[in-house]
């Protein structure tokens, strides 16, 4: 698959395909010897500086068998273990409401003429882990304007695949199915959201929500809706799923903010998967310098 690179986002937040590769060549090559731990630092530079970062791409055996997919069960192993039979091809996303563009459009034809790019970013649940993902994916900004939205479009609002023969989940009541997520449109329209198609290089296997799913990184990851088979302009605030089930937990905005508790827990701090020690969680998931802009004047304890 072609990788590309994008000039809208800080380099910081890409790891270039070389060093990622030459980092797991390292990786590799430290857990045969068994000496990862022991090398000084100054032996491998660059590597380990990248390997020590806060970007660190979690493994991907991790962030494809510790998910959150209801459609096929509520325990993290349930997707792995029940998704694979999805059938992702062929895959077409409605488009709907307002716009000038309605109308069914192949996967293919939906993301034309656009090739994915890589992005690493982080991922925080609501339940407090995290990991980093090295996503592939198309910017929401380069795809939406195609379908024309109008000047009534204040919201997109997304729609999981609908179909209790292939989800089991679904067969279940402990969602509202389908799943609906929904964004603003300048969020849905800022350069770090994504359309993922894929992870580490490959597809998106189904448990991470093939064939298409909603990264928007500076979100708890409710937001990121999978398996994406309708978009729809609206004026009024899409209802979200997470936030019918129980509207005192989950607002519409979702925004990663450790000064705000779930009435259930602190959201102060979080388990990086494969850490052994819980970190700081950072406001906006660690994306403030590039988003915080959205929510000028916003009372972000009201509209959490
Ligand atoms: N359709 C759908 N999308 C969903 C979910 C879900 O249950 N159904 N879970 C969400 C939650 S809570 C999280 S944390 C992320 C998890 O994404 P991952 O499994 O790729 O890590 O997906 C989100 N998208
Ligand atoms: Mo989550």
């Amino acid at each position: 698959m072609l990788i590309q690179k994008s000039a809208d986002i800080r380099p910081s937040e890409i790891t270039p395909p070389e060093l990622y590769a030459r980092r797991r060549e390292f990786l590799k090559t430290a857990a045969v010897l068994g000496a990862a731990a022991l090398l000084p630092p100054v032996l491998h530079g660059n590597v380990a500086r990248a390997a020590d970062d806060d970007l660190k791409p979690t493994p991907y055996k991790d962030i494809t068998s510790y998910n959150n997919f209801y459609e096929f069960g509520s325990s993290k192993t349930d997707p792995a273990e029940y998704a694979g039979g999805l059938k992702t091809k062929p895959w077409t996303v409605a488009v709907e409401g307002n716009c000038e563009k309605p109308g069914q459009y192949a996967l293919e034809d939906f993301l034309a003429p656009h090739q994915p790019e890589e992005r690493i970013y982080r991922l925080r649940c609501v339940e407090a882990w995290s990991m980093v993902v090295p996503w592939l994916g198309v910017p929401m900004s380069k795809i939406l304007p195609r379908f024309q939205p109008t000047a009534n479009a204040k919201y997109v609002e997304f729609t999981t695949l609908l179909d209790p023969a292939q989800m089991p989940g679904q067969r279940t009541r402990i969602l509202d199915w389908p799943y609906v997520e929904g964004l603003r449109m300048d969020e849905a329209m800022h350069p770090l959201t994504l359309f993922a198609t894929g992870l580490y290089g490959k597809e998106l296997p189904n448990q991470n929500g093939a064939p298409l799913r909603l990264v928007v990184p500076w979100k708890y990851g409710f937001k990121s809706i999978k398996s994406i088979v309708k978009i729809r302009f609206t004026e009024e605030q899409p209802r979200t799923t997470w936030n019918l089930q129980a509207p005192h937990e989950y607002g519409f905005y979702a925004n990663v903010n450790p000064d705000v508790d779930h009435p259930r827990w602190s959201q102060k701090r979080e388990r990086r998967i494969g850490d052994l020690f819980r970190r700081d969680t950072l406001p906006f998931n660690g994306y403030a310098e590039q988003v915080a802009g959205l929510y000028a004047g916003m009372d972000l304890r009201k509209n959490f």
